[in-house]
């Protein structure tokens, strides 16, 4: 089995390390140096005609969008484990907020920043204040996407919320702070973050 990353530590593909830490399968990471454009090179545009970081290559699989990765690495490696059965009803909210993160959290906030101005009603992210009510929805009263139980939504969502935190783009209220501290204990993250930490390093980035 051969699980190839392709990744910079200043990139998406640092929250896609998290997904494989929790998984805990053997990877390799293919370091792409997003500062030089080596992502719009032939390597990588052969396998994501995007151009775009993270990319997986499961064997003979290309997965792209950190959030398909992330959900296919649990189906694939941790099911029942990350991910719920297909015919349990969790998994209607589970997909529903590992969704909700890329597909409304992440347009909702560029929209603001970037001043689009756009028809709320067909605009699919809503507008950013409804968007951070129903994300507050998805965790208040309880520790995970899930209730108790940690998932891979909570790696998609909470972490994408942990980094809008982190670079000031959402307010850290109660609620999201106190998510944001429950995912920072996980042991998953914080291996994660240190190789995150290392690979910088080892780039000369820091
Ligand atoms: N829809 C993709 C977005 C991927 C993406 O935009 N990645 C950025 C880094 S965070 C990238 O590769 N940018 C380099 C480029 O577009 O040239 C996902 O959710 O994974």
């Amino acid at each position: 089995m051969s699980l190839d990353l392709y990744y910079h530590p200043y990139s998406r593909a640092a929250g896609t390390l998290w997904a494989l830490e929790e998984v805990g399968v053997p990877y390799k990471l293919k370091v792409v140096d997003i500062m030089k454009g080596e992502q719009k090179g032939p390597e990588l545009v052969a396998l994501n005609p995007m151009g775009k970081l993270p990319t997986l290559v499961d064997g003979g699989v290309v997965i792209t969008e950190g959030a398909a990765i992330a959900l296919y690495l649990a189906d694939r490696y941790a099911a029942g484990r990350l991910a719920p059965a297909l015919d349990a009803p969790e998994r209607g909210t589970y997909l529903r907020w590992a969704f909700f993160a890329p597909s409304v959290v992440e347009p909702a906030v560029m929209a603001k920043n970037s001043g689009w101005e756009v028809k709320e009603i067909s605009a699919g992210w809503g507008n950013h204040a409804s968007m951070l009510a129903a994300a507050d929805s998805a965790i208040a009263g309880r520790q995970f996407v899930l209730g108790d139980e940690f998932s891979m939504a909570d790696v998609v969502l909470g972490g994408l919320l942990r980094f809008l935190i982190g670079f000031k783009q959402i307010d850290a209220t109660p609620t999201f702070s106190a998510y944001v501290e429950r995912l920072e204990a996980r042991p998953a993250l914080q291996r994660a973050e240190a190789r995150n930490q290392a690979m910088r390093q080892e780039l000369g980035l820091q």
